[in-house]
C-alpha cells in the first residue's frame, strides 16, 4: 500500500511530507494506520544528528496511538479494530529480561530495531523510487500507516481518544514510571526535577501522586512555572538567577539534599548537578535524559561513596503490554491529566512547525493528528 509519512531524509534537514511505499505484516507483525502522534525531544535529538544510533532515511516517531487494520500469520493477541500504543520497548514476555523483574528492557528485538529494521532484518518503507526507508525505535509514528512486531503494541480501552493518549507512549509512562517503577519514590520525599518539558512535567504529577511533600522544579524556561506549579511543583529554582553554587542552594532548600532527582534535560553537566544535589547517605539520581554522542557523565567518586546513587531509566521502567492499559485507565478515571500538557496540535503536513515550536521552547507537547 501507500501512506503519507514525514521523511527524515538527512541529519539536520526538516522532515519532508511524501507518500511512500509500505508492505503489508509479516509473520509475528500488525499493520497499524496511526491516529495521533507526540513529537519527543528525542526524535529531535536523532534529526539532529547527535545520536549515535541515528541512521537515514528513517520515518522517526515514537510516541503513537491507532488501530489495527491487519494481522500476519501467527499474531493471536491483536485483530482489526483494536485500538493500540506503539512500544518502542516492546515486551515479548520470555526472554531473558522479560523473565527479570529488576528490568523493563525486553531484548527480543533490540538489534534489530536500533539498526532500524524489522526482526527479519528488512524494511517495510520504502520511497515510490524502490529506496529503502528505514525504521525508527521500532515504531515510526510519523507516517499515517506503520507495522510493528506483535510484541511492541499495548492493547488499549477504544474509548480513550488517540490524540491524548498518544503522549502515553512516551511521555507520560517515562516521567511518571520514573517516579513510580524506578525511583519507587515514598510518600514524604524531597524531589528536584532538573526540565520542566514534556516529561519533567510528568515527573512532578507522578511525584504529586508518590505524595512527595517538597517537589522542586529547575529549569532556564520561565515560561514553564505555570504549568509545573500546576502539576505539582512547590518550589522553582532558575539557575540563571542563582547567585553562588547552584548545588549549594538546592542542598540548602532541601534542608540537605533531595531523596530523589530526576535530570529531564539531557545535559550531562546537568545530570552531576542532580546527583551532587541528592541527599548525602541515602539520596538517588535518576537519568531520564537522553545526551548526544561523545558525551560522558562525571563526578567525584566521593559523591557515591557518601551514599548518592546515580541510576538511570528507559520508559519509565514499565512493561508497555502491561503498563500502558492501566496508564490509559488511569487517563480515563481522571487519575493523572494529560490534555493541559498538550499545547499544540498540527496536520502532518505542519510537523516542522512542532519541531519549531520546541526549540523556541513554546511547547510542551505538540501532537500531529493524522
Ligand atoms: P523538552 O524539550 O520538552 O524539555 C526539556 C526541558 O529542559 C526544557 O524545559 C528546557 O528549558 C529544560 N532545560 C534545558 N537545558 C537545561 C538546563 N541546563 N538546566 C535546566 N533546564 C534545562 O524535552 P522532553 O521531551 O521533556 O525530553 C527531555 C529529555 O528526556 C530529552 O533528553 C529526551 O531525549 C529524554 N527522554 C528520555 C526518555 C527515556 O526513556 N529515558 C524518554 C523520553 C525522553
Ligand atoms: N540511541 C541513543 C539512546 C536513545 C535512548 O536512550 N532511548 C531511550 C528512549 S528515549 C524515548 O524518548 C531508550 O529506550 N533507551 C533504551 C534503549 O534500548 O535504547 C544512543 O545514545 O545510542
Ligand atoms: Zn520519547
Ligand atoms: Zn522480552
Amino acid at each position: 500500500m501507500r501512506t503519507r509519512a514525514a521523511v527524515a531524509i538527512e541529519a539536520g534537514k526538516p522532515l519532508e511530507i511524501m507518500e511512500v511505499n509500505l508492505e503489508g505484516p509479516k509473520a509475528g507483525e500488525v499493520l497499524v494506520e496511526i491516529k495521533a502522534t507526540g513529537i519527543c525531544h528525542t526524535d529531535e535529538f536523532t534529526l539532529s544528528g547527535a545520536d549515535p544510533e541515528g541512521l537515514f532515511p528513517a520515518i522517526l516517531g515514537h510516541e503513537g496511538a491507532g488501530v489495527v487494520l491487519e494481522v500476519g500469520p501467527g499474531v493471536t493477541s491483536l485483530k482489526p479494530g483494536d485500538h493500540v500504543i506503539p512500544l518502542y520497548t516492546p515486551e515479548c514476555r520470555e526472554c531473558e529480561y522479560c523473565l527479570n523483574p529488576k528490568t523493563n528492557l525486553c531484548q527480543k528485538i533490540r538489534t534489530t530495531q536500533g539498526a532500524g529494521l524489522m526482526p527479519d532484518g528488512t524494511s517495510r518503507f520504502s520511497m515510490l523510487d524502490g529506496t529503502p526507508i528505514l525504521h525508527y525505535m521500532g515504531c515510526s509514528t510519523f507516517a499515517n500507516h506503520t507495522v510493528l512486531p506483535e510484541i511492541a503494541l499495548a492493547k488499549v480501552r477504544p474509548d480513550a481518544p488517540f490524540d491524548k493518549i498518544c503522549y502515553i507512549g512516551c511521555g507520560v509512562t517515562t516521567g511518571i514510571g520514573a517516579v513510580i517503577n524506578t525511583a519507587k519514590v515514598e510518600i514524604g520525599s524531597r524531589a528536584i526535577v532538573f526540565g520542566l518539558g514534556g516529561i519533567g512535567l510528568n515527573v512532578l504529577q507522578g511525584l504529586r501522586l508518590a505524595g512527595a511533600d517538597q517537589i522542586v522544579g529547575v529549569d532556564l524556561n520561565p515560561s514553564k512555572v505555570e504549568m509545573a506549579t500546576r502539576f505539582g511543583m512547590t518550589d522553582f529554582v532558575n539557575p540563571a538567577e542563582v547567585k553562588g553554587d547552584l548545588v549549594a542552594h538546592l542542598v540548602e532548600l532541601t534542608k540537605g539534599g533531595a531523596d530523589y532527582t530526576f535530570d529531564a534535560t539531557g545535559n550531562v553537566n546537568v545530570m552531576r548537578t542532580a546527583l551532587e544535589a541528592a541527599h548525602k547517605g541515602w539520596g538517588e539520581s535518576i537519568i531520564i535524559g537522553v545526551a548526544p554522542a561523545g558525551a560522558e557523565i562525571s563526578t567525584r567518586p566521593f559523591q557515591l561513596v557518601t551514599g548518592r546513587s546515580w541510576r538511570g531509566t528507559a520508559f519509565g521502567g514499565a512493561r508497555g503490554r502491561t503498563d500502558v492499559p492501566k496508564i490509559v485507565d488511569w487517563y480515563m478515571d481522571g487519575k493523572i491529566e494529560i490534555d493541559p500538557m498538550i499545547t499544540h496540535t498540527m496536520p502532518l503536513e505542519d510537523i516542522n512547525k512542532g519541531f519549531d515550536l520546541m526549540h523556541a521552547g513554546e511547547s510542551i507537547r505538540s501532537v500531529v493528528v493524522y
